[in-house]
């Protein structure tokens, strides 16, 4: 049983540090298992001089004052506490040690292979050394790092380097100094024996940046993708946010194993390997793009997170929904802004929207927390990028921008809140009232706006009723309606907008951009001089992050697919009509598939005015989880059968057209890393996966794979052979082993795209690969690949004899010993507890309540797993 329940952390409880540590110079020995590390730090008292330094998994070996033995502190649940300091400015030093290799929480100061690296967003660095350790308290860090000169011929930490050179016993060190205060969360350092790629960016004032990426000695050649990325993401910060970067240098170090995607230490980033390394035989189109946008990501931080940075926690999203919304108009501006709309979108509604609507349901301010790690979530990031997004259309860019002159002109150099970013925004915009937007940030759940729309001929009005609504989440049994961008157009029936004009209203001033301002419960909009029923074009460019139920019929939503001039509803128009043909089938296994549906879709795919990534994008067919969301109980078999009925259908019927589009994009061309050449190849894969379920075209997928010259055509081609379990897929996953066992980011590939198949054979096939010697359940990397994907596999999660579940919280357990970040990821698979049929839902019961009663359990788990139980 759990002895000790842990203790939850509140934002009402928020207190300005007592100290201010302004300086801190840091001494490395470096060693394996027996690391010594000694801090001077010069403190400021602000209040008391009674001082709490933060401190895990630390051996404390001496504290002195004033260059003085200091006796009066005592240790107790990871705080230091130090008694009777000096009310005046004095200098601490301490020396503790450290066990980097038993480290494989990640978390801190560890190895990964053979380097020395850290992590410390958010509470890592108590990991390494006794300190303040909240980002409030901004110091300036100086790191001298002493280590073995073979093994460690790189000696990195942040700032610049002041100083280097040999020492005795074949050791050498290094001194860097950050000029720039900044919270301990940021520090970071490594140490190892790496391959460096180098290049330098002008910056718009005319200074150069040395820029650097270190990697795997062999992997240089895979590097330069980021390198580029990174040029990129300077010069775009530049002209689209003004900003420029601040330090002569900027180092990106890849490694393996690493909790997340990647952290944006003060000058010197800290990347998965798989967010790094790319060439066109090992790294997919979306890989390429991942890594553009997140080098775009880390390297945004150093303004909107490392200039101005978070007050406390809680605060979030103020860096992490900034600069995601900033990475999106990034990709945005460098791709098709259309498609990466698209596909944020889609991701939102696949992760955030049912973490919204489950257990972990959380506004993207939450009032607390038991294991911060535990929130960094789609609803911060990316339900906090929407929010972000949402200021965007209110404002317009021009009116965004000057809220963001005016955000670095009153922040830079402070630890804030998000009250303060929408202060900025507000005083730049002739005090923009953003009290009812602020909701957004406390209160969680996805609204729902329920759409009825009247046409008055005689009148020539058209109305529109907006109904909005959020539904209880845990803690918050009732909600306050949103203030709201919704944007629309009328069209008439040649397809053009109509002017819009309201008979009702004098909030006008908007529609010229097609702007609505939905702000209570009930708001009714006429529309005057409307000469015929126009069909109407909702939420357009999905401004508000919302579930919308309208009463657009199938003709409108047909009419929508082909001639709305927002991109967005025209791929929204066609997921509607699939999600209702989808849903009649689950209802009826004899439904007809509606003719109009049909049709539609063969036009898209006939429409050689579309792009080919827009196309494939909307002919891609609703997720399970889009057909789940509305439905009480869901089962993930027959939602699987269902769609896969539907496309079966769709790829038959048009299975000339699509043979002919697969032919046309087969012809021999260079491979390139462009919006244009990456379409073309998700287009192929999409048009493979149609035809693979034609009878005629079942060896397809196998001929593709054996002359794929590249790991995009590869994986696509591998992928359907495992899902249809078509001829050849055996041999496929031989050889594909064979070639690439020893490239662990490839590997990765191997092992999710076996572990996601929905066939009844995958449970063993998945305990058979864990015995594999490419699997290694201490990198966060091939858990999430192999055991992370079988989670995530619904219909193999949620198979009817329990055995998916039982096997994933076994691994909850197992995990949970090595890394509770990771372990803490897998407990998601639970979310779905509520939605659960009855005997699934006892056998996941007594699972998670072992789980929850173990004293062996982290807080990170324990959190997770505690709120499934009661939800
Ligand atoms: N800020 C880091 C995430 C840290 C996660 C800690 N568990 C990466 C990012 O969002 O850029
Ligand atoms: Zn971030």
């Amino acid at each position: 049983m759990k002895t000790e329940t842990p203790v939850v952390k509140y934002l009402a409880d928020y207190k300005a540090p007592t100290h201010k540590i302004e300086t801190v110079d840091l001494e490395f020995h470096l060693d394996d298992t027996q690391t010594q590390v000694f801090s001077k730090m010069k403190i400021t008292p602000v209040n008391g001089n009674t001082l709490e330094l933060n401190g895990e998994e630390l051996k404390l070996k001496s504290v002195k004052v004033n260059g003085e033995e200091f006796s009066n502190y005592k240790e107790e649940n990871e705080i230091l506490t130090l008694t009777g300091l000096p009310s005046e400015a004095f200098t601490l030093e301490i020396h503790n040690e450290i066990n980097p290799k038993a480290n494989t929480a990640l978390d801190g100061l560890y190895k990964s292979g053979g380097m020395f690296c850290s992590q410390n967003e958010p509470e890592g660095f108590r990991r390494i050394t006794y300190f303040i350790d909240r980002p409030d308290n901004l110091s300036v860090f100086t790191t001298k790092i002493i280590a073995d000169k073979k093994d460690y011929p790189f000696l990195l930490s942040n700032g610049n380097l002041i100083e280097s050179g040999d020492l005795e016993d074949g050791k050498h060190f290094a001194v860097w100094n950050d000029p720039f205060a900044k919270p301990a969360y940021l520090y970071a350092l490594v140490a190892g024996d790496l391959a460096v790629i180098e290049d330098t960016f002008k910056t718009k004032s005319g200074r150069d940046v040395k820029l650097q990426v270190f990697v795997d000695k062999g992997n240089e050649e895979k590097s330069h993708h980021a390198m580029e990325s990174l040029k990129k993401s300077m010069k775009w910060d530049e002209k689209r946010f003004r900003l420029e970067y601040d330090l002569d240098i900027y180092m990106i170090v890849a490694v393996d194993s690493f909790n997340m995607g990647a952290m944006e230490n003060k000058g010197l980033n800290i990347f998965n390997s798989a967010y790094v390394l790319a060439s066109k035989e090992t790294a997919e189109d979306r890989n390429f793009f991942g890594i553009e946008s997140v080098v775009g990501h880390e390297y945004f931080h150093n303004w909107t997170g490392n200039r101005v940075t978070c007050r406390d926690w809680f605060q979030l999203t103020l860096k992490e929904g900034l600069t995601v919304f900033r990475d999106q108009e990034f990709s945005a501006d460098l791709n098709s802004r259309s498609v990466c709309r698209i596909n944020d979108v889609r991701n939102l509604k696949a992760a955030q929207f049912p973490e919204d609507a489950g257990p972990q349901s959380h506004p993207i301010q939450p009032k607390s927390y038991i294991e911060m790690n535990n929130f960094y979530t789609m609803t911060i990031y990316e339900k906090g990028a929407e929010v972000i997004r949402m200021y965007h259309t209110l404002l317009g860019e021009e009116g965004f921008q000057r809220g963001m002159d005016k955000y670095f002109e009153l922040y830079d150099g402070q630890a804030v809140t998000t009250a303060d970013f929408t202060h900025a925004m507000s005083v730049a915009n002739d005090n923009y009232d953003f009290s009812q937007f602020r909701r957004w940030y406390d209160q969680a759940g996805t609204p729902v706006l329920d759409i009825t729309t009247k046409y008055d001929e005689a009148a020539k009005e058209f109305t529109l009723t907006v109904n909005q609504s959020t539904p209880a989440t845990p803690g918050q049994p009732t909600k306050e309606p949103f203030h709201m961008p919704f944007l629309l157009g009328l069209l008439d029936s040649a397809g053009n907008d109509m002017t819009l004009a309201l008979k009702n209203r004098d909030d006008q001033n908007d529609l010229d951009r097609g702007l609505l301002h939905i702000k209570a419960d009930t708001e009714t909009f006429v529309f005057a001089n409307v000469n015929e029923r126009p069909v109407a074009s909702l939420n357009r460019n999905f401004s508000a992050p919302v579930v919308l139920r309208s009463d657009l019929t199938d003709e409108d939503f047909v009419f929508l697919m082909a001639n709305d001039n927002d991109d967005f509803n025209r791929y929204e128009a066609g997921q509607a009509l699939a999600l209702k043909n989808i849903h009649a089938m689950l209802k009826d296994e004899n439904h007809q598939v509606d003719e109009l549906f049909i049709k539609a879709w063969g036009s898209i795919l006939n429409d050689n005015n579309i792009d080919e990534e827009f196309k494939a994008v909307c002919l891609s067919l609703p997720s399970m989880i889009d057909v789940a969301a509305t439905i009480d109980i869901p089962n993930y078999r027959a939602i699987h059968e269902a769609k896969d009925k539907l496309f079966k259908l769709l790829a038959n019927t048009y299975k000339l057209e699509l043979a002919s589009i697969y032919n046309d994009l087969s012809t021999e061309r260079p491979f390139k890393v462009d919006a244009k050449a990456m379409g073309e190849r998700k287009l192929r894969g999409f048009v493979l996966a149609c035809l693979s379920t034609v009878e005629e075209h079942k060896e397809l997928a196998r001929e593709c794979f054996k002359y794929a010259t590249n790991m995009t055509d590869m994986m696509n081609s591998l992928s359907v052979m495992v899902n249809e379990n078509l001829p050849g897929c055996q041999e496929s996953l031989k050889e594909f082993y064979d070639k690439f066992k020893d490239q662990t980011l490839v590997m990765q590939k191997w092992l999710s795209v076996q572990a996601s198949s929905c066939d009844d054979t995958t449970f063993d096939k998945v305990q058979e690969l864990m015995k594999d010697e490419v699997f290694d359940m201490n990198v966060p990397n091939l858990v999430s690949a192999l055991i992370g994907s079988f989670a995530r596999n619904k219909v193999q999660f949620n198979h009817e004899s329990g055995r998916g579940m039982k096997f994933i919280a076994e691994m909850i357990r197992k995990v949970d010993a090595i890394n509770p970040q990771s372990a803490s990821r897998l407990a998601g698979a639970f979310n779905d507890y509520r939605k659960m049929p009855a005997d699934l839902k006892e056998i996941a019961k007594a699972e998670l309540t072992a789980i929850v009663e173990s004293d062996k359990t982290s807080k990170n788990v324990y959190e997770k797993l505690s709120k499934t139980l009661n939800s």
